[in-house]
């Protein structure tokens, strides 16, 4: 079995601090990383959002608490700054091992000014949440957080234990839906069952609020459940994750409900699977995250072609624009430390050209990085009855086949993955495709090189 060691030892914060101290390489400056405060919900006198610390001040310190502030002076080292826990938080919401005061190591937050008085006239960065009484130098800023980002792009080992945990809980959930989909079933119920399991399944946190779209809902990237029943015929969505330790899953699979896809279901499901496929087999360590998006984004094209909504030569209908009007989000992100982790657009880097949707990543993957990977294809009315683009895809695109799949829906599938040093592991394998029995996903996908997807039922 793996390490599966989820805690953080001493060893690990000290080597994401001086990975984090080597890329800042500051000389005079000093920073400041704010874990943030809790979020009143108005007018609803002392109750808050549920607290999450700032993602760059929990990378490294761990802490899922307000208040604090992690401060770093290139000649000093590191100081950690923490709000002292209170009698009266003992008493309303204290953990069995809570003390009065801060633990030992640390300072009581009242004496950062102090800190920062005595480095008046330094340039300050601040990273994180806002910190109270230390001004920013945007400039500064900008560089650290550049750096920072891509110190934390690489997962360490606590990391991926973690993820495979809430993988792991996030695939109990997903193994329900076999029975929860069915006719008359409500998008809400299904949510509401699907999330238990994930809690029972181990998560400690929903990684996302659940997508569960039937029917023309489908069609709706970022749909929320409703009451409405499920009917035979019509295809449902479930973009779902449980988290675990701050540490996210992202899985997409659609679903027939009742009696099987139609036809024209079948189809399309088939060619987005291919996408999916020939996405994960571009990813290794190198790959512009643009081409990955490309490859998955040739497939949905030729896809589109054999079942007679587009006509044209491949890349020719991705420059036009007529992929992206029903593939029009990017192929993934980065995932991890939350549902959307350090990704980013590198530096000096032009847009990637005609044809691509925004893209929150761009930059070349390297090995640890962990990408959620999720081509779709939608028939979005909001989109498809553009006169402009109707006008500009007249030769393109058959129109009176869109019009007659207004209601289709959509269909996405995504996989999380962590790129190898040979290519990348799919972290999902355990949940099923269709059509791919999970505890023999690794002999019915394409056999490649590049894939590691191990058997569900195996170590993990
Ligand atoms: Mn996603």
């Amino acid at each position: 079995m793996p390490n599966r060691e989820t805690s953080l030892t001493a060893e690990h914060l000290s080597r994401r601090r001086a990975a984090t101290a080597a890329a800042w390489n500051l000389t005079d400056e000093f920073a400041v990383v704010g874990a943030g405060e809790a979020l009143p919900i108005p007018g609803r006198y002392d109750r808050t959002y549920p607290f999450r610390s700032h993602s760059e001040y929990f990378y490294l310190t761990d802490r899922e608490r307000p208040g604090g502030v992690l401060a770093f002076d290139p000649n000093e080292g590191w100081f950690e700054f923490l709000a002292p826990v209170t009698r009266d938080e003992l008493v309303w919401s204290g953990t069995e091992d809570a003390q009065e005061g801060v633990p030992d190591g640390a300072s009581d937050v009242s004496e950062l000014s102090r800190w920062l008085e005595k480095r008046r006239g330094h340039r300050c960065g601040c990273l994180g949440a806002p910190v109270p009484g230390a001004s920013s130098d945007a400039h500064l800023e900008d560089d650290l957080r550049y750096a920072f980002t891509d110190v934390r792009r690489a997962k360490d080992d606590v990391e991926l234990a973690r993820m495979r945990t809430a993988e792991e809980a996030t695939r109990s959930g997903y193994l329900l839906l076999d029975e929860l989909i069915a006719e008359e079933r409500t998008e809400r119920q299904i949510q509401i069952d699907l999330e238990a399991q994930f809690f029972r399944g181990g998560a400690d946190f929903l990684a996302f609020d659940t997508i569960v779209a039937g029917g023309r809902h489908s069609a709706v990237l970022h749909f929320a459940p409703t009451t409405r029943p499920l009917a035979t015929g019509e295809l449902v969505l479930v973009d779902a994750g449980g988290e675990y330790r701050g540490y996210a899953s992202d899985v997409t699979r659609t679903y027939p409900v009742s009696c099987g896809f139609t036809p024209e279901q079948e189809e399309l499901y088939a060619v987005v699977r291919e996408a999916l496929v020939a996405a994960i087999q571009a990813c290794k360590p190198g790959v512009e995250w643009r081409d990955v998006h490309r490859a998955a984004a040739h497939v949905v094209a030729d896809g589109l072609v054999a079942f007679g909504l587009l006509r044209g030569a491949t890349e020719s209908l991705f420059e036009r624009g007529a992929v992206s009007l029903f593939f029009p989000h990017g192929i993934g992100h980065m995932v991890g430390l939350g549902i959307r982790d350090a990704g980013g657009v590198l530096r000096d880097r032009a847009a990637p050209g005609a044809g691509f949707p925004p893209l929150r990543v761009d930059l070349p993957l390297q090995t640890g990085y962990t990408m959620t990977v999720e081509p779709g294809i939608y028939f979005i009315p909001a989109l498809l009855r553009d006169q402009t683009k109707r006008s500009e895809l007249k030769d393109a695109v058959d129109w009176d086949r869109v019009d007659a799949l207004l209601d289709f829906g959509g269909i996405r599938l995504e996989d999380n993955i962590l790129i190898t040093d040979s290519g990348c592991e799919v972290l999902t394998s355990g949940v099923p495709l269709l059509g791919e029995p999970a505890s023999a996903g690794k002999s019915v996908r394409p056999q490649s090189a590049g894939i590691h997807r191990e058997a569900a039922s195996g170590d993990r």
